[in-house]
């Protein structure tokens, strides 16, 4: 029989037992506790006592004040811009995928630069489109129809003609060979977006396509480098175009300049789009699914004057003349050729080409892309050729071992890359 003096003591003893078993599960009263050699991981775990470190309270970065956020977001939205927007032409169809283009250039740049989207399309946009476009955009979101009289095929187009291309496109297996809207799109963005009535107020663009990747931080404002360098064309890849999508482009466009040589400027890019001296055209171009640059450049004379005169030609509809080398001809002809600006520093990806950053960019800008997968030394690249027009260096050589492009034309290879690719 237990006296009830001893089952007091028990009792008391009993009830401390519990308590230290339940505050040992807290880590601070574990570890004043627990002799070292009994604490978890002590001996079996790799993490030494020298491993261990103990961050001293004062060196814990403690989380910003509310005034001090509102100080931070008052100097960056009072700070310098540019009048530039992203120009966006998509369908509701496309708005998926957008996203995620749009996701990266808000995560990348635009979550602190705050530049307004602007979206066109040939429907209206749907309510759907423009709820997620606007949750994910840090600056103003403005959606615009393009009218019809624009977007479709004009009436002066002989469509029997334009019929018969298009057969021969899908028997040659040329990529939306097939497609008129794809054709309306390539005239739309030669000619036209620039003056929509939504774009028109802003100076620089950028332009965004759905699907494409942007693998790098950008830790400052391209605009503002196009506005304070006089840039006028900005550009990340280059590529030579198919043959069979523009066979009288290059004609229409010599005939332009006979008739019209004072747009034609001295020191232009013409050594870019030509191998001998303005005679053949090389098929170089620069991709336009990333385009930054300065409309006033689309809205001048020149250019509208080019536009008009290849419209007229109607090889949009009965070839399948694209904007990528619309605009390269007239922005290598036009402008002189430091006005053109490779982005070096962009690494983006529009399937199935990319520009990775090299070295201490790709590292200072936190990349993800892998630096040997850069599409600008491949044979199919023109970067190489673009580079060759600054020997004095003002712009970055292909680093040792990298991939070089060959130079002769007659060692790239017949089938062009995209060829097969989405063929109808
Ligand atoms: N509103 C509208 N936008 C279009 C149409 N066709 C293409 N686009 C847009 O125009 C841009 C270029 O079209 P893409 O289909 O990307 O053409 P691409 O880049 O040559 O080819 P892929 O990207 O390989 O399909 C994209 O932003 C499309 O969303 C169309 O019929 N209507
Ligand atoms: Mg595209």
């Amino acid at each position: 029989m237990i006296s009830p003096r001893l089952k007091y003591v028990l009792a008391f003893v009993g009830t401390l037992v519990t308590l230290h078993l339940l505050l040992s599960i807290h880590p601070t009263y574990r570890d004043h506790t627990l002799p070292k050699a009994l604490r978890p991981g002590s001996s079996s775990s790799s993490v030494t006592d020298e491993t261990i470190v103990d961050i001293p309270e004062a060196a814990v970065p403690s989380p910003p004040t509310s005034e001090e956020l509102r100080i931070a977001e008052e100097a960056n939205s009072s700070r310098k811009k540019a009048n530039a927007a992203f120009v966006v032409l998509a369908r509701n169809s496309d708005l998926f995928e957008f996203l995620s283009s749009m996701r990266q250039v808000e995560d990348r740049f635009n979550h602190w630069a705050r530049y307004d989207w602007v979206f066109l399309n040939d429907e209206p946009f749907d309510g759907q489109f423009k709820r997620y476009t606007s949750d994910l955009a840090s600056g103003e979101t403005k959606y615009g129809l393009i009218p019809k009289e624009i977007w479709e095929q004009p009436d002066w187009i002989d469509e029997d003609k334009a019929a018969k291309g298009r057969e021969q496109m899908i028997k040659m297996k040329v990529i939306y060979g097939h497609s008129v809207p794809y054709r309306n799109m390539c005239r739309f963005n030669s000619g036209y977006f620039f003056r929509h009535e939504l774009v028109l107020p802003y100076d620089y663009y950028w332009r965004v396509e759905p699907g494409i990747k942007l693998f790098c931080d950008l830790n400052y404002d391209p605009f503002l480098l196009m506005q304070e360098q006089e840039k006028v064309y900005g550009f990340t890849l280059s590529l030579l175009e198919y043959k069979e999508t523009i066979p009288t482009l290059w004609e229409a466009t010599k005939e332009f300049m006979k008739e019209n040589p004072q747009y034609v400027v001295d020191g232009n890019a013409v050594d870019f789009i030509s191998d001998d001296g303005g005679e053949d055209y090389n098929l170089c171009h620069f991709w336009s699914n990333f385009e930054i640059g300065d409309m006033r450049f689309w809205r001048s004379e020149a250019y509208i004057k080019y536009f008009e005169h290849l419209d007229k030609q109607g090889g949009f509809y009965y070839e399948r003349w694209g904007d990528a080398p619309v605009h390269s001809l007239a922005a290598a002809l036009f402008l002189p050729k430091e006005k053109i600006h490779w982005f070096d520093d962009i690494g983006y990806r529009h399937e199935p080409f990319q520009h990775c950053p090299q070295g201490k960019s790709n590292r200072d800008q936190k990349c993800w892309c892998d630096e040997k997968d850069s599409f600008d030394w491949h044979g199919y690249s023109c970067t190489r050729r673009w580079v060759a027009q600054f020997p004095d260096g003002t712009i970055r050589k292909p680093a040792d071992g990298q991939r070089t492009a060959p130079w002769k034309r007659s060692d790239i290879p017949e089938q062009h890359p995209l060829i097969n690719a989405t063929a109808a």
